[in-house]
């Protein structure tokens, strides 16, 4: 199968082309390589020493044999590109990973909302859009996030798989419905998610286009079977206040020592999913696509749920460093449930990989390895989510020395 990798050079994209090839299908990434450009924006690089995407792709080469096709094209502004690149390759499936996906890098000021908007909204339509114009006839799987359900919304019921059944009361009796969830974004970044949820619906039922949208957890993790064939292959691990999140996060703030940056309560309850995972969720995807004229298949890519504060508890009983509990710069429930329906990966095989299996070995082989790397002073989360809000950088000069990490 040719399949094309939109956004294949970052954090999920770069893993996925590489399982991908490994199976044997011809894989081409596309992508901009606006996050390289943010990090130098943001003035933070990835703890992990990413390569260039041109060495990436020779190295994969020289350890497998394989080649991988790369265009760079920026999908929400160069259209007509677009729609050639689709009538040359004619694709049997396109993973769609090309946007701006940190919340408080679109929460930290107004081009930034501005942009995240304009960057996701333009490069999911366009792509629909050069679907159907150039005839090309792919499974579309898309990366969304769990984000879009909202938390706290759903009580204790588990969150279905992208829609609800509900009752309409009507003169003539109950109505039953079968309806998309309805959203709840908690910040510009989700809120586009949510866009691309109604572009899709309107695209399957209107041009028959084959989608999957894929409601993703938290990643963490940072390496796969095929990122550890060579140390040039390294996939990124990102840690600074805006890019990195929370689980990846506390694991390079242990590294070097830094208390854990609790946002409030740590009430917060997220739902998480291992990399090596989210590769395997998506050949799972690419091999069970919904037929033309169905709705979208929507999956809920998560395999566990844990609080932030016992997340902390976690690594701080690793490592052992200390806890912060600082201000919330976001707009968030202060404690939330979680519970989510995942059945449809499980039946089609995923076995997932648990949090105790996999969070020591990142603790020693990514962030110790890797902590001389990590600059302290991108660690505090600054973004906020109303003007005004107070910030931890006042607080954090009133903590207590950190013990030292144990991590070697
Ligand atoms: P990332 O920022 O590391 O990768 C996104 C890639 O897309 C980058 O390489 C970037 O250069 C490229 N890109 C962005 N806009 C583009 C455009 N207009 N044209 C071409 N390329 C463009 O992000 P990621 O962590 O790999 O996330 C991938 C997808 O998965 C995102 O859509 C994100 O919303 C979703 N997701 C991620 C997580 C997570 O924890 N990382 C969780 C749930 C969902
Ligand atoms: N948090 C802390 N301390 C930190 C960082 C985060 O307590 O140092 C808290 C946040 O306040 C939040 C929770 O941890 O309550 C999760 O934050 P996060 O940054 O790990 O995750 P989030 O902003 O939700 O975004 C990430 C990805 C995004 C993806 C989303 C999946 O960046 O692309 O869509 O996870 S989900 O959360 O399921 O919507």
């Amino acid at each position: 199968m040719h399949v094309l990798i939109l956004g294949g050079d970052g954090f999920c994209g770069w893993p996925t082309a590489l399982h991908l090839s490994d199976r044997g299908h011809e894989v081409t990434i596309v992508d901009n390589l606006s996050r390289r450009a943010i990090d130098i924006e943001l003035e933070a690089e990835s703890v992990t020493p990413i390569r260039p995407i041109g060495e990436r792709l020779r190295v994969w080469r020289e350890v497998s044999g394989r080649d991988i096709g790369f265009v760079r094209l920026d999908l929400a502004t160069e259209y007509e590109r677009l729609a050639a690149l689709l009538t040359d390759l004619r694709p049997d499936a396109v993973v769609h990973f090309a946007e701006q996906r940190a919340a408080p890098y679109s929460m930290r000021s107004v081009p930034a909302k501005r942009y995240t908007v304009d960057n996701n909204v333009r490069a999911t339509h366009n792509l629909l859009v050069a679907l159907v114009a150039s005839g090309t006839d792919a499974a579309l799987v898309h990366l969304g996030t769990m984000g879009v359900y909202g938390y706290g919304w759903s009580g204790s019921a588990p969150i279905p798989e992208g829609y609800l059944t509900v009752k309409v009361p009507t003169p003539d009796g109950d109505l039953e419905r079968r309806i998309l969830h309805p959203a709840h974004p908690g910040s510009v970044y989700h809120l586009t998610k949510t866009l691309d949820q109604l572009m899709f619906s309107f695209y399957a039922a209107n041009d028959g286009l084959r989608i999957t949208d894929l409601h993703q957890g938290i990643v963490w993790g940072t390496q796969t079977a095929q990122t550890v064939r060579d140390e040039r292959l390294v996939n990124r691990f990102d840690y600074d206040g805006d890019y990195g999140t929370v689980l990846n996060r506390f694991l390079a703030q242990a590294a070097v020592g830094h208390p854990l940056t609790v946002h409030g309560t740590g009430g917060q309850t997220r739902a998480f999913i291992h990399l090596q995972d989210t590769v395997r969720c998506i050949e799972i995807a690419l091999a069970n696509p919904p037929a033309a004229g169905d709705r979208p298949k929507v999956f809920n890519q998560v395999t566990e749920t844990h609080r932030v504060r016992d997340l902390a508890k976690l690594v701080s009983s690793l490592t052992g460093v200390a806890t912060a509990h600082l201000p919330n710069p976001r707009k968030e429930a202060i404690e939330n449930e979680l519970r989510v329906s995942n059945d449809q990966f499980l039946a089609l095989g995923l076995k997932p990989t648990s949090l105790s299996e996999g969070l020591l070995d990142e603790c020693t082989n990514i962030a110790g390895r890797y902590r001389s790397r990590i600059d302290p002073r991108r660690i505090i989360a600054r973004s906020v989510w109303r003007p005004g809000m107070e910030t931890a950088d006042d607080l954090l000069t009133d903590l207590p020395d950190a013990p030292p990490s144990r991590i070697a």
